[in-house]
């Protein structure tokens, strides 16, 4: 199946590349980034001169000024150095630190504390003729900049400082700003799009300022809120064909896919991530009505389901290796085998909605179904504790939102019994919670499945809400409110805070769910209709 498809699945993906749309920014304001307790990270950016001030201001050699431009950005910075001032025309040469948040270059020492490996911290030098500009070689993702003159005969000036933004988007987030509704909905919903709008690059990246790769968990929640908004269909086939044509030789779907030196396969693989591929396939069939890309991928998307059976027992239990990372969410402690399973009886169950669309023969759907049955009995005989009227997972039989949502997803549960563990899970201290915007969705999307829309919609305006009350202009990677310190990467400067998977509340307000559960004059439904035709 394979080799006779790569080339020509990696040739389709090629023929969709993206033509990046261009848009000047201007700078906002100059800062001042300090320490300040009562900052989310410790971090905050004060005030000290608005923009049109910046071109008076006189810059000593080694030293500095904090460019601001109010939002998060995706592009390359463009500084015009102010005409001759000294005599001898020796050019300056500027460094430039690029912070997505305060606390990411606050620190005049750059943080090498982190896991992963922080380029993205180091400066930027640029040499610059007085009256002349100089752009930053390659694409940045940040809010601040920092510049610093390292080398000049005398202090300059900066006459003008821009950002030349990029994204395959060619709309602009105020373009698609809903024009009714609660304020907080309307900026949650506007900063969704404008996370979702900074990651979709060339592919969905996960997030535009790390390495930029694309994730398959991460990928299917994009392309949700894409449906819903910016409509691309050409960069999710895209996105899925390259994945297609990226597979393992043994037809296994990897975590991520790498650019460069030329796509390939990340050596990540992470069931959980391969078994969603079906219904990212689903999805976009839904969304675009492509039946010929369904029909051409549907063999590989069936294939993930497959190598599932490598991890799951005779009773139809995903049992844990212990070799292989299994993702769920960043919680350090979280046993993820409850979770695993909600997730295969998820795929399971969008494989035969797909394999019935694509006209898959019976056997393979009647195979298909019974294997849904015997990992859903599995689920009840192996993993339900009766007495606490919820999932456990692990040898421990641990407690944790994970199993309960991802086994409502997969259909384990009615909506009564799922109701009811919503309301276990809410009395139980010990349970583990979701700490990223990854689950935290998933909880959302299982509370609206088993009709807790109230409690759904409560859930988005205090999570998401909750970044936004700390200044996020883009959703972050990792957020758990009482934990500001949390990076699985050991620093949280090496976090991502414009980050794909958490960019999908955007998806539940467009698609109406919230509207009952807000004032009837304010509904949503409506003002989104208008932003999408
Ligand atoms: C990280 C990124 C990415 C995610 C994987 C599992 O490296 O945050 O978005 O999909 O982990």
């Amino acid at each position: 199946m394979l080799d006779a498809n790569r080339d020509r699945w990696m040739m389709i993906a090629e023929s969709l590349a993206p033509k990046l749309t261009l848009s000047p920014v201007p700078v906002e304001a100059v800062v001042r980034l300090c320490e300040d307790a009562a900052a989310f990270h410790g971090w905050k950016a004060q005030s000290v001169a608005p923009a049109s001030a910046l071109g008076s201001q006189l810059i000593e050699p080694g030293g500095e000024v904090c460019l601001d431009f109010g939002r998060h950005i995706v592009g390359r910075l463009e500084v015009t150095l102010a005409g001759v001032t000294h005599p001898g025309h020796a050019e300056a040469v500027l460094s430039v630190r690029f912070g997505e948040v305060a606390a990411e270059i606050g620190p005049s020492v750059v943080d090498k504390t982190g896991k992963l490996g922080g380029e993205w911290l180091e400066s930027v030098p640029l040499r610059v003729q007085p009256g002349g500009a100089v752009m930053c070689p390659t694409r940045r993702a940040f809010r601040y900049a920092r510049v610093r003159v390292e080398e000049a005969p005398g202090p300059i000036r900066l006459a003008a400082a821009r950002v030349v933004e990029e994204s395959a988007v060619p709309a602009s987030v105020e373009d698609m700003r809903l024009c009714r509704g609660p304020a907080d909905l309307i900026e949650i919903d506007a900063v969704s799009l404008r996370t979702l709008r900074n990651c979709m690059q060339g592919v969905f990246e996960d997030g535009p300022k790390r390495d930029r790769r694309l994730w398959l968990g991460d990928l299917r929640l994009q392309a949700l809120a894409n449906y819903v908004s910016f409509r691309d269909m050409g960069l999710v086939k895209r996105c899925l064909y390259l994945f297609a044509a990226c597979a393992y030789d043994d037809g296994v779907i990897p975590a991520c896919v790498y650019e460069r030196p030329r796509w390939h396969a990340g050596t990540e693989f992470i069931p959980d991530y391969s078994l969603l591929f079906g219904p990212t396939l689903l999805d976009y069939l839904e969304a675009s009505g492509d039946m010929d890309t369904a029909r051409d991928l549907w063999p590989i998307a069936l294939r993930q389901t497959e190598v599932l059976r490598r991890f799951v027992d005779s009773d139809g239990l995903f049992v844990d290796p212990g070799d292989v990372w299994l993702y769920i969410d960043w919680h350090e402690g979280l046993d993820r085998q409850a979770a695993e399973q909600g997730t295969a009886l998820y795929a399971l169950e969008k494989l035969q909605c797909l394999g019935r669309r694509v006209g898959a023969d019976a056997a393979t759907l009647t195979e298909l179904s019974r294997r849904y049955e015997q990992m859903s009995a599995a689920a009840r005989t192996r993993l339900w504790d009766a007495k606490q009227g919820l999932f456990v997972s692990g040898k421990a039989r641990q407690v944790s939102w994970a199993s309960h949502v991802w086994l409502t997803l997969g259909g384990a549960l009615s909506d009564d019994e799922a109701r009811a563990g919503f309301d276990r899970l809410s009395n139980a201290p010990n349970a583990l919670r979701p700490v990223t915007p990854y689950l935290h969705h998933h909880v959302i999307e299982a509370m609206f499945a088993c009709g807790l829309g109230a409690r759904a919609s409560g859930w988005l305006r205090d999570y998401w809400g909750g970044m936004l009350r700390h200044d996020a202009t883009t959703f972050w990677e990792v957020y758990d409110p009482e934990q500001p310190m949390l990076s699985p990467y050991a620093s949280i400067r090496h976090n991502s805070y414009c980050h794909a998977w958490s960019c999908t509340p955007a998806c539940f307000i467009r698609r109406g769910l919230l509207d009952p559960y807000i004032d009837a004059a304010e509904s949503m439904t409506h003002a989104a209709h208008n932003a999408s035709t």
